[in-house]
C-alpha cells in the first residue's frame, strides 16, 4: 500500500483527513462530470482545513491519496474493475487497476490510520433479496472496520429497512445527524427511524472516542446526514423511475456489481439529470460535514 507524502505526513503530524471513495467517481457518475466532482470533493474537504485522501488501486498498488494526473486516470481510464475488500489481493497480485467501494475504501484507509470517510450512499440489501441473496459487501466490512463513515443513509435503490435490521444485527452504531429519520439518499427521509442523534461534529467525535474506549470489536460508526429537503430528488419522480429501473434491470438480467451502476445511471436519465443533481448535493454536504467531524476528531 502507498500513501501519498501529503497524506503520511498530515497523519505522522495530527492534521485531520479525510478519506474519499472512487468508485462513485468510475461507475457512479457520468463523464465528464465525474472528474469535476472529484477535484471538487478534495477542495470541500480542503476548506474544512483537512486533508483529503481517495483511495483507489493503481497498477497494482492499493494508494491512498492520489494526485490530479491519478484523479484523472480514475474518472477516464477504460475497464476500471469495481473493488470490495475481497477484490484488493487479486488487484494487486494480478497487477490491476479498479476504483474502491465503500467495502475496499474502508479497510485500505483504515489501514493506513485515516478514522473519517464521506462518500454518497452506502450499498445495503437489495430489493429481492429473498431470490438472490444480494447484500453488498460494504456492511460486513463496517461491521470490522474501525471507521467513521458519513453518507447519506443507503442508496434508495436498496430496501431501507432491511439493510437497517442488517446493520444492527452486525453491530454497526448508526447515529442521525440532526435528525431522528434515517436519510433516503436523493430524498431528504427514508421515513425510517434512527435511535441516536447528533448535532455538531464534537459529537460525532465524542462517539468515536467512546467506541475507542470501549474497546472490543472493531465496528463503523455511520453518521447519516440527510440531503436538505429544498435539494432533494421530487418524490413521486424518484418512485416512479425507480419503480421503471428495478423493472429494465430485471428484464436485461442485470445482476451482481453491476446493478447498482445501471440502477443508478437509469435515474439520472429517467429524471433528466435531477437524481444527479440530488445525488451530488448529498456528496458535497457528506464530504464537507467528515471534513468537520474529521478536524473535531484531530483536535483530540
Ligand atoms: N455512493 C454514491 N454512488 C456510488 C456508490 C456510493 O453516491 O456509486 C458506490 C459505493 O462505492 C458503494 C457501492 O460501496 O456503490 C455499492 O456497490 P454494491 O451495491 O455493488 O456493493
Ligand atoms: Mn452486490
Amino acid at each position: 500500500m502507498r500513501v501519498s507524502d501529503e497524506v503520511a505526513e498530515a497523519l505522522a503530524t495530527g492534521r485531520p483527513v479525510v478519506a474519499l471513495e472512487s468508485t462513485i467517481i468510475s461507475h457512479g457518475l457520468p463523464q465528464p462530470r465525474n472528474l469535476q466532482v472529484a477535484l471538487e470533493l478534495e477542495d470541500i474537504v480542503r476548506q474544512a482545513g483537512a486533508v483529503p485522501a481517495t483511495v483507489a488501486v493503481l497498477d497494482g498498488v492499493p494508494r491512498v491519496g492520489l494526485d490530479k494526473e491519478e484523479l484523472e486516470r480514475i474518472a477516464t481510464e477504460q475497464g476500471l474493475r469495481k473493488l470490495g475488500f475481497r477484490d484488493l489481493a487479486p488487484a494487486a497480485a494480478l497487477g490491476l487497476s479498479g476504483a474502491t467501494t465503500v467495502s475496499g475504501t474502508s479497510f485500505l484507509a483504515a489501514r493506513a490510520g485515516v478514522r473519517v470517510f464521506a462518500t454518497g450512499g452506502l450499498g445495503g440489501v437489495h430489493r429481492g433479496w429473498t431470490t438472490v441473496q444480494d447484500e453488498s459487501a460494504d456492511i460486513d466490512t463496517l461491521s470490522r472496520t474501525r471507521i467513521t463513515v458519513v453518507c447519506a443513509g443507503v442508496k434508495s435503490i436498496l430496501d431501507v429497512p432491511a439493510t437497517l435490521q442488517r446493520l444492527e444485527t452486525k453491530q454497526v452504531t448508526v447515529v442521525g445527524y440532526r435528525t431522528d429519520e434515517f436519510p433516503g439518499f436523493y430524498l431528504h427521509s427514508s421515513g425510517e427511524p434512527v435511535d441516536w442523534r447528533v448535532e455538531t461534529p464534537r459529537e460525532a467525535a465524542g462517539i468515536m472516542r467512546a467506541q475507542d474506549a470501549l474497546g472490543g470489536l472493531d465496528t463503523a460508526l455511520i453518521v447519516a446526514n440527510p440531503l436538505p429537503a429544498d435539494l432533494q430528488l421530487d418524490p413521486d419522480l424518484h418512485d416512479r423511475v425507480l419503480a421503471e429501473g428495478l423493472r429494465a434491470a430485471e428484464e436485461r438480467g442485470v445482476t451482481g456489481q453491476a446493478i447498482t451502476p445501471f440502477l443508478l445511471e437509469y435515474l439520472v436519465e429517467g429524471t433528466g439529470g435531477a437524481s444527479l443533481e440530488a445525488n451530488l448535493a448529498a456528496v458535497r454536504g457528506n464530504t464537507r460535514l467528515a471534513g468537520e467531524i474529521a478536524a473535531a476528531w484531530a483536535a483530540g
